[in-house]
């Protein structure tokens, strides 16, 4: 859904006029974070030290959200927006509260300053917006006080996504301005030529699609085509079509809880790890009811199942177990995992098994795990794979594990992954590190997270998943850009 915009053409013009006249929006050649030149640069924080901008911009927002929506409080995301909110409050006596960028080391350590009560709607101000990551930002801490989020009102859109990612964490976007109608309104106001005008469109235009062209020839042109098992192709193209590279671990006894997160969490997971022995499944028919649901669910949500079984024994005995009841793992699970510690016969027996594939499990995430203690364990679990790329997936492992075999990619899966709200372990032996650790430094395509999520309220899963989610993918953006930079 596009961000709506309702001013009229007057009112449009008589705010491009000003941002223009005070120096906000500019035209000519500017050079970028990213070392681009670009046409047009906009920096509204010239606007708080002209009064009459900020009271006429304060004007429109109330116009725009008043009568459309009952909202509590207000929120600006510092730092142009805050005074601007300030001043909505002030002038239309609606309560203000401000969400810190860091939490105080001393005192209260608060992140969200004010008076409130939990269950109030509060409006988020922002002055641009680009992909919408700030508004998420403080969203989500609001969110996270027990305050409602479900609009925000922006100076300007700059048309490049940021609607519909808002949308997609169910926020409405209102924009008082949006690149086009400025540009219209300054070239018949002749404050810009139509040459102007038109080199700015072209900029914008490549600069957003050249960017998704990329990735999706990372994608489409370089990783899938080079995946040799047919899973993780698959995988590889769910997770670019739905942006998340988020699987949950659904570490709950009763299985209709499993049901539960599955149906809540679908759209933001790749993929969904089962312990189908640890739930309380009482007979066979429990089992067959489970997994027809889960599987109904995978489909409805685009999602794969890995079985994190953990074989490892004799190719003979896996085979069996496999495919004995009550659990008949080649059945419905996409994926399963395997110790490499009884060497390629693990493998082997896959062979002819045309729907299920393989992780191997190279370093586990706990603590003293001999994946990482003994000298080689990994990369020897990396040799038994060969000749198996088409049963392999890839692997689990909690730092970097370099394939070496040319031509062929195996996915990374890593588990013990927190967000930063957490330090230290379950006292179990679980160690956990932070998304962009996980991915940037440690080499993980796929996190696996469980206790992060499902130690919170059902109420409250989604919005942290949609956090993991988030913070996951455009981690994994940057890691495979970086990575085929050059190719
Ligand atoms: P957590 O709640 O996010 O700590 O759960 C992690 C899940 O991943 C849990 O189901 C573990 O059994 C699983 N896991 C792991 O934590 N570490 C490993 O090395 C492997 C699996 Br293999």
């Amino acid at each position: 859904m596009p961000s709506t915009v309702t001013m009229d053409l007057q009112k449009v013009k008589a705010l491009a006029v000003n941002m223009f006249k005070c120096g906000a929006v500019k035209f000519g050649s500017f050079q970028l974070k990213s070392g681009i030149y670009s046409p047009i640069y906009f920096d509204l924080r010239v606007i708080i030290s002209k009064p009459d901008i900020m009271n006429q911009i304060s004007d429109y927002i109330w116009a725009e959200m008043e009568s459309r929506y009952s909202f509590d409080s207000i929120c600006g995301v510092p730092y142009t927006a805050l005074p601007i909110a300030t001043l909505v409050s002030a002038n239309r006596s609606v309560p203000m509260i401000l969400r810190r960028k860091e939490a105080k080391m001393y005192g209260t350590g608060k992140l969200v300053e004010g008076a409130y009560k939990p269950g109030w709607r509060c409006l988020i101000i922002e002055d641009v917006v680009t992909t919408g990551s700030s508004i998420l930002e403080t969203a989500e801490s609001l969110r996270q006080h027990g305050l409602v989020v479900e609009e925000a009102i922006v100076i300007l859109d700059r048309e490049q996504g940021g609607d519909q990612n808002l949308e997609n964490h169910g926020i409405k976007m209102t924009s008082l301005l949006q690149v086009q109608p400025l540009l219209i309104a300054l070239e018949t106001e002749g404050l810009i030529t139509s040459e102007q005008k038109s080199k700015v469109e072209t900029f914008l235009s490549r600069t957003t699609s050249k960017f998704n062209l990329k990735l999706d020839n990372l994608f489409k042109k370089k990783l899938i085509p080079r995946m040799t098992c047919t899973a993780s192709k698959k995988l590889l193209r769910i997770m670019y079509k739905k942006k998340t590279n988020l699987c949950l671990a659904a570490d709950l006894q009763n299985w209709t809880e499993v049901l539960e997160v599955a149906r809540t969490l679908g759209p933001h997971i790749c993929l969904l790890r089962t312990h189908i022995d640890t739930y309380n499944l009482e007979n066979y028919y429990q089992v067959v009811e489970f997994r027809k649901h889960l599987k109904d669910l995978a489909t409805k949500f685009d999602f794969m199942i890995m079985e994190d079984r953990k074989f490892a024994d004799i190719g003979s005995t896996v085979q069996r177990q496999l495919t004995s009841k009550p659990f008949e793992i080649a059945q419905w699970a996409d994926m399963v995992t395997v110790h490499g510690l009884p060497g390629p016969g693990v493998l082997q027996c896959f062979e002819g098994l045309e729907n299920i594939a393989v992780v191997v499990i190279a370093e586990m995430s706990s603590t003293g795990n001999l994946g990482r203690k003994v000298s080689d364990y990994k990369h020897e679990c990396l040799k038994i794979t060969d000749g198996y790329d088409k049963i392999v997936a890839g692997f689990v492992s909690h730092s970097k594990i370099r394939v070496d075999r040319k031509d062929t990619f195996f996915l990374q899966f890593t588990p013990g992954v927190a967000l930063n709200d957490y330090t230290g372990g379950d006292g179990l032996g679980q160690q956990y590190v932070y998304v962009d650790d996980a991915i940037l430094d440690r080499g993980a395509d796929v996190i696996i997270v469980g206790r992060g999520i499902l130690k919170h309220g059902n109420e409250n899963w989604r919005e942290v998943a949609e956090e993991f989610q988030r913070n996951g993918w455009s981690a994994l953006v940057q890691k495979l850009m970086n990575k085929f930079r050059d190719t």
